[in-house]
């Protein structure tokens, strides 16, 4: 059996705006949030051993690190390097430089000839001697029109004609690397990339538009024994009835609140040809926590806001606390106090939001004869739909500001957003 570790979606370097700054360290705790839970991904390596380490991309927020994040990362990697345990680094949408070939961040380590460390920034297949015995991976690294297509290929085509035209250029190209492979050795096939039964979790909002999903049947191959993925932050395996597992281990840390409710970890697998049984390790990691309050009704709204956060647990955890109410009420709201309520939260943000007075409906009289107010549509729309529920709040606050910059008519109630948010 051959022990692999398979992590991704490390994104050293996200979210400081969550943490402080530590004065002991002088580095921002959120920084120091990502680096336990990537040493505790390298120290389980290590205490196995495990024979293989997968990374499965977006090492950093992009491909231009700031110096010493890019040293946290090093120095944690390097322990895989002084163990001598073979490390794939494969190259993420957020490692790739849109400046020349061969520009990721990630580059550098092969650049610099790190023994064992391999960098996958090609669609290529490594063959790797292990401790316990040989294992091939192939490589599959985020893949932009530049990586397949030239110019005149894709002019005036549309996105989706595009993407198209790379899925049928990276077939055969797969394909080629698949007839080449061992029979009788393990195989594993690494890929950043949205697969296309993926349940997206925070890359929605990183990359739309940008990507491009690799169909479930370029991956449930035969020939591979496990699919090891990056990109999604949510920890999923696309092929639960199935062989090969295709498993995203998700993020080390959570990014941002669209994660808030997600388990963080990584994976652990004992592989053997046709054979991979494999286990998520979770990790202990910062809380996130939405306090969400509507206090428009409330006679005391302040009081209101206040017992919210009482019955939540907001210490050592990132908060966000919502508050919706009316403009008459505003006087009544007592910034400082609720930030004294929230002092012991590792980090929070306030978001008072006033009641809009589109939201309300019409005068019921008139019935069907009044044509449908949009955002009452929007809303309707939107709770018919669970797969946007994340994305409501978002999309109706959108709505509400492309209304107001067309007719004019939600002005007041932006500005007095605006006004709340000086408080
Ligand atoms: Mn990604």
């Amino acid at each position: 059996m051959i022990k692999v570790l398979h992590v991704s979606d490390i994104h050293l370097g996200s979210g400081l705006s969550q943490g402080r700054i530590n004065p002991e360290t002088g580095l921002n705790t959120r920084l120091e949030d990502f680096l336990n839970s990537l040493g505790r991904c390298i120290d389980h390596a290590l205490s196995e051993p495990v024979d293989l380490v997968l990374f499965g991309g977006d090492a950093f927020p992009d491909a231009t690190p700031a110096p010493y994040i890019q040293q946290a990362f090093a120095t944690e990697f390097r322990r895989l390097v002084e163990a001598q345990i073979p490390t794939i680094l494969l190259v993420g949408n957020h490692d790739q430089h849109s400046q020349g070939r061969g520009g990721a961040s990630l580059s550098l380590y092969r650049t610099l000839g790190v023994p064992g460390v391999i960098v996958g920034d090609t669609i290529a297949t490594h063959r790797i001697t292990t401790a316990n015995g040989e294992v091939q991976v192939i490589t599959l690294p985020w893949l932009t029109n530049s990586s397949l297509l030239t110019r005149p290929e894709t002019e005036g085509l549309s996105l989706e004609e595009v993407n198209q035209l790379l899925l049928k250029k990276l077939q055969p190209i797969l394909e080629a690397e698949i007839r080449r492979l061992d029979p009788n050795i393990p195989t594993i096939l690494l890929g950043h990339l949205m697969a296309d039964r993926a349940d997206l979790g925070a890359e929605r909002f990183l990359a739309v538009g940008k990507g491009f999903t690799i169909p479930m049947s370029f991956l449930t191959r035969p020939e591979f024994d496990y699919v090891a993925l990056g990109h999604v932050h949510r920890h999923q395996n696309l092929n639960p009835n199935g062989n090969p597992p295709v498993v995203y281990p998700g993020s080390i840390e959570r990014v941002d609140f669209s994660e808030e409710k997600e388990q963080k970890g990584y994976v652990l697998i004992n592989l053997a040809k046709g054979q991979a049984d494999w286990e998520f390790c979770p990790l202990p990691v910062r809380p996130f926590l939405t306090i969400n309050v509507d206090v428009s009704d409330q006679d005391n709204p302040q009081q209101a806001i206040l017992s919210a956060i009482e019955q939540q647990k907001v210490s050592d955890a990132v908060v966000r606390l919502k508050y919706k109410l009316r403009s008459q009420q505003l006087e009544s709201i007592d910034t400082r106090s609720l930030q004294k309520a929230l002092q012991f939260a590792h980090s929070y943000t306030i978001y008072p939001e006033l009641v809009s007075q589109l939201a309300r409906p019409r005068v019921p009289e008139f019935g069907d004869k009044v044509s449908l107010d949009p955002m009452e549509a929007l809303k309707t729309y939107l709770s018919n739909r669970n797969d946007l529920q994340d994305l409501s709040e978002e999309m109706l606050e959108a709505a509400e500001k492309l209304l107001a910059g067309e007719t004019g008519e939600t002005t007041n109630s932006v500005e007095s957003k605006e006004q709340l948010n000086l408080l």
